[in-house]
This record gives C-alpha cells, structure tokens and sequence, in this order.
C-alpha cells in the first residue's frame, strides 16, 4: 500500500441522492432502488419471523404451556413458517441483491423491463400484505405447506393466506423473467456466457427455476381455494378426491424451491471464495455446470418427502437416488471451493466468516439430507425434529448465512460506507455458534423421538429443548448486534471507495454507490470476473474513487 493513496471519499452525486423524496422511491424504475426498496421489505418480514420463532422457543421451553396454547402454537408456527419460507427466503437474495447487482455485474444499464421489475415489487407487496391480514383475522393452523384435507377444513382463515401466496408467485415469475431477459440481452461487449460472474449464473438457474415451478404452485393454491370454496372435491376424500394428489402437486413446486433458496447463495459463496481467497475459482465450469444440473435434478426427487404415504417401492428407490444425485452436484461446489481456498492467500474479514459458516453448515445439512433420502432411515426419521434439523441447517444455516454474507459483502457497494469489521467478525462468529446450538439438540430430539408440531412433550425431551432455546436467543442477540452496527454504519460510517475487497468482480467498476447510470463511462473489463492469478494483471486498486 503507498502512502501516495488518498483516503476514499463519497461521490457526490449517486443513485441514493439522485433523486430525492418518498416520491421519488415509490415510482423509481432504477434497478438499484428497487433491489435497495426489496431489501427493507424482506428484512422486515425476517424481523417478524425471527420475532415468532422466538416466541416459539419460548414456548417449548418447558414441557408444559409455557407462553402460548396449544392453538395458539399452531397458528404461531404457521405465520413463522408461512413469512420465512414465502415472504423471506424465496425472494431474499434473487430479489434485494440480484436487482441491484445482476446489471452491474454485467455491464447493464438497468434490467431489461424496468416498470416490470417495480410492478413485482408491488406485487410482493400486496401479497405479503394479504397473507399478513389473515394473522389480524385471528391466524392460520395449517403450517406452511397448507396440507390438504386439513386446510381445506379448518375453520381458520385460509383464504387471504392462499390468495397472498398466490400474488406473491407473480411477483417472483415476473422477476425470474425478467432477470433472464436481461442477462440474455443486455451483456456488456465482451462478457460472453462463459465470462459471467458466477453469481449472475447462480441467479440465471434460480430464475429458470422460479419461471418453470411457481406456477405449478399458483395452480395448485387456486385449486384449494376452489376446493375450500366450492366443495369439488379434487383433494377431499370425503368426496371423492385424493389428498396424495395435493401433495405432489405441492412438493413438485417445493422441492425445487428449496433450490430457489440455497443456489442464490451458493453464488454468493462462488463470489466471496474466490476474492477473499485471491485465487480463480478452482474450476469456474463445475461451478456453472453444478448450478444447471441442480436447477435441472431438482425437478425431479419431489416424491422424497412422501416416502411414507405408500409409493411404491419401486417409486421410493428412484426418488431416494435422484436425491442423491442433487447432493453430488452440491458436493462439487463444496469440493471446487474448498479447492478454490487450498494455498489461497485468506483474507478473513466478515462475510469471509460468513463464507465459512455457509459451507460447514451446508456441507453438515446436505449430508443429513443424504440421510432422510434414504428410504428407510426416513421411516424413522420422518415428521420428526430430525427432519426440521435437516432444512434448518441448510435453510437457515446456509441461506441466511450466505444473505448476511452478502450483505456485508456488498454494503460498501450499495450504500458507499464501511461497517466496524471487528465487531462484524466477532458477530459473524456468535451468530454461527448459536445457530448450532439451537439446531444441532434438534437432530438429537428427533432421532429420539420428539415429532415436529407439537406444543407439549414428555419430559425426558426438556434438556435438548432448553438448550435449543439458549441457542435461539444467542441467535436472536447476534441479529440484533448485526442490525445496530449496520444502521450505524449507514448514517455514520467511513467512506468505502469504489473497490474496498480489491476484487475483479465487474460491479466493482462503477462508484460506490453507483452513480443513477451504473457506470460513469460504458464498461470495458479487462479481465474476467474471477481472474486474480493472470500474470501481468495487477489486483484493481479500488480505494481511490
Ligand atoms: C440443498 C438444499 C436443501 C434444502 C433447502 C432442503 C430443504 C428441505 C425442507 C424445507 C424440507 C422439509 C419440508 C417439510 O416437510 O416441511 C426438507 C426435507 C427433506 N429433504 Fe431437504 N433440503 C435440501 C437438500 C437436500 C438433499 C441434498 C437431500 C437428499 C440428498 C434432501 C432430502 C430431503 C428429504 C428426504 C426430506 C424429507 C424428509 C421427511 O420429511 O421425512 N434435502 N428439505
Ligand atoms: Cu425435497
């Protein structure tokens, strides 16, 4: 470092201060704003989320009621589930950081239908809003997967839920189209398919993803709705239906949106590996050729989560190797990144740490999904906490790791300023270990036993619930740190320069933030996204403006 390097400074003009006024915001066709406006209202939703899961083990502290009743448990943990999965973790990443990034990252403008993209927005926010007004109503009990014949039946208010659900699946279609399009389209002159930053790739699958699977769920909610409403009797067997046939409709939908979930951060990790490693990624074709063979398998092992409704056996063995085949994929990207890190020269700042806690809790989940896709082992397993350990580890531990990663990755780019790096490590460290303490006494529950959905329990169970709840406030706590130094770090923190991590990645090129254009001068990029070890290519030397 020269001593010759001024102190980074905020540029004077950019697309948070373009424009000024709510006004301004609401109507905003500028990707950057939508991504930033997407980014408050999925942070919001994992508030009220977190605030029910932590109500939920409050309640399971002791083996009695503790807080809550027994209805009451049932509609809390269907509002936790119903915001995390549909309102939270689906839209998170492709939503708040795929808008703001997916342009800059390959030399765009903005996205290719920008009213569109502030149409889903509105969308989003309709849908969430509807789902939230039946909590108002008094609450849902059917969990988040809405299982017919019950859902059908109980007298709660499903209606607004289904409905919500149902909007909020345009929101995420429009946005899948929209990002294909786009990244079809709008590439910069010499970012050529093979040249795209690993996490336009990871977004290009999820969308493909979203485009082909969400309306398979539209159509199945319409058909409770109408199921609810005019009696058809499609999934009642009351009359006449088959409620099988509800579930395979469903996980046809959900096994591949569990992918929606965990492949946008399996590209922020290819991202973060490689910068903070200073290395190329060990091989960028397993990384690309994975995320299409997981968008493309995931289609195809639904029936894993109905091993116990009576398939056939010959229908169980092939939904049991299909599972497997989407964990090798999984465990190339593991294999390429730790590969990616070997001799690196680590740099361990915060979303490094982030980058850590993602592929151990993943590597820990994907293994204990090897284990329930066995068919029967799952027996066992099956409706257990076991099975709530398993997507915990993958959904929270590695989702939401890899969206903490990348939101502190990319802070310095979306809002110009740095955050206390300390303090950011020292979380990011509390943070996993009290995800591990919540979710690791889980597996242990449910492999002894303890069913998932239950408010009461014998009290044999009580020492791994305890210790779990200790967890779940650590975890609580962490999340609370992270937001205090983050809304500090906006209104007070030191200007970052245009590339803070030194890294390649393309949306580096434009100022941080971003001037309204993107780029102040159309981007020419030397060198790939990734390529740190070209001899005669310096590292960029960002912190200048
Ligand atoms: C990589 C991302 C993954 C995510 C996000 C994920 C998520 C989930 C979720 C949400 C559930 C529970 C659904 C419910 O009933 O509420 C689940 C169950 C299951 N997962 Fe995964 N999973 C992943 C990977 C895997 C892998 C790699 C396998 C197999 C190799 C697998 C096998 C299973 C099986 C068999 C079940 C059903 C268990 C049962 O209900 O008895 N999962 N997963
Ligand atoms: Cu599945």
């Amino acid at each position: 470092m020269s001593l010759a390097r001024a102190e980074p400074t905020m540029p004077e003009e950019h697309y948070l201060n373009s424009e000024r006024g709510l006004w301004s915001w609401l109507t905003t066709q500028d990707h950057k704003r939508v991504g930033v406006m997407f980014l408050v209202a999925v942070l919001l939703m994992f508030l009220l989320g977190g605030c029910y899961a932590l109500a939920l083990r409050l309640e399971l502290l002791t083996p009695e009621e503790t807080v809550m009743g027994r209805l009451a448990y049932n509609r809390a943990f269907t509002v936790h589930g119903v915001v995390m999965v549909w309102l939270f973790l689906i839209p998170s990443i492709p939503t708040a950081f795929g808008n703001f990034l997916l342009p800059l990252m390959i030399g765009a403008r903005d996205v290719a239908f920008p009213r569109l993209n502030l149409a889903s927005f509105y969308l989003y926010v309709l849908g969430a809003a509807l789902t939230l007004w039946a909590m108002l109503q008094g609450g849902v009990d059917t969990g988040w997967t809405f299982y017919t014949p019950y859902s059908t039946a109980t007298g709660t208010d499903v209606m607004p839920v289904l409905l919500g659900v149902f909007v909020v699946g345009f929101s995420t279609i429009i946005t899948g189209l929209n990002f294909i399009t786009t990244v079809h389209t709008m590439r910069a002159p010499g970012v050529g398919w093979m040249r795209l930053p690993l996490f336009v790739w990871a977004i290009y699958g999820t969308s493909i993803i979203q485009v082909l699977a969400t309306p398979v769920l539209g159509m199945v909610l319409v058909l409770v709705a109408l199921e609810r409403v005019a009696g058809v009797g499609l999934f009642d067997p009351a009359r006449g239906g088959d409620p099988l046939l509800y579930q395979h409709l469903f996980w046809f939908y959900s096994h591949p949106a569990v992918y929606i979930m965990i492949l946008p951060g399996m590209g922020v990790i290819s991202e973060a590996v490689s910068v903070f490693s200073r290395k190329n990624p060990f091989s960028y074709r397993v990384l690309v050729w994975s995320t299409v063979g997981i968008a493309f398998v995931g289609f195809l092992t639904w029936g894993h989560h109905m091993f116990v409704s009576g398939q056939s056996t010959f229908g169980a063995g092939a939904f049991s190797v299909l599972s497997m085949l989407v964990a090798i994929f999984t465990a190339l990207k593991i294999f390429t990144w730790l590969s990616t890190m070997y001799r690196g020269s680590i740099w361990v700042c915060t979303p490094f740490v982030y980058v850590l806690g993602f592929i151990f809790l993943l590597f820990f989940g994907g293994m204990s999904g090897v284990a329930v896709a066995v068919t029967s082992a799952d027996l066992h397993w099956h409706d257990t906490y076991f099975v709530v350990a398993h997507f915990h580890f993958i959904m929270v531990g590695a989702s939401l790791m890899a969206f903490l990663g990348a939101l502190h990755y990319w802070f310095p780019k979306m809002f110009g300023r740095r955050y206390p790096e300390g303090l950011g490590v020292g979380t990011a460290v509390l943070i996993i270990f009290g995800f591990i303490a919540t979710f690791l006494p889980q597996f242990l529950l449910g492999n002894q036993g303890m069913p998932r959905r239950y408010a009461d329990y014998p009290e044999h169970f009580q020492p791994l619930h305890v210790a779990s709840t200790a967890g779940a406030s650590l975890l609580g706590f962490g999340f609370l740190i992270v937001a205090i130094y983050l809304g500090w770090a906006l209104l007070h923190g030191a200007a970052a320069g245009r590339n803070p991590w030194e890294s390649r990645g393309f949306e580096w090129y434009s100022a941080s933030p971003p001037p309204e254009s993107n780029f102040h001068e159309p981007p020419a990029f030397p060198h790939g996204p990734h390529d740190y070890a070209r001899p005669g290519i310096e590292p960029e030397v960002g912190h200048a403006l």
